[in-house]
């Protein structure tokens, strides 16, 4: 992915996740849910969900459900949720999920993981 040099783009503490237990990402069907995590100098809840680009292939969010501000791991700062169709994003199972977005306020970010080795790759 390209991007200018002229805004810096933070590093977002990120996690992808399969929605459900049936959800496996080496099956690349299904939703998985893209988590931006807050911090004290992060704020998640203002992520503009249609700035969302999840995968080697940027895909958006899901318009359904709606992303949502939630602390999901209880660290009391707020992180955000997003839901993203698997088939579009190109995330696999033991490769690396990058999400990219912006804050309200302009702020874009960037934030990777390495996927569960679910399955292995051929
Ligand atoms: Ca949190």
């Amino acid at each position: 992915m390209v991007f200018d040099r002229v805004t810096p783009v933070r590093t977002a503490r990120i996690a992808v996740r399969p929605r459900s237990a049936v959800t496996r990402l080496g099956e690349g069907r299904g939703r998985v849910h893209a988590v931006v995590f807050g911090s004290a100098d992060f704020a998640a809840a203002e992520v503009d969900e249609s700035s969302l680009a999840l995968g080697a292939a940027a895909a958006p969010p899901e318009a359904h459900p709606a992303g949502r501000p939630r602390d999901v791991d209880r660290d009391g700062f707020v992180d955000f949720v997003a839901a993203f169709a698997l088939a579009n994003t190109a995330v696999a199972a033991g490769g690396e999920a990058c999400l990219s977005g912006t804050l309200r306020d302009g702020t874009r970010f960037r934030g990777c993981e390495r996927t569960e080795a679910a399955h292995a790759q051929p």
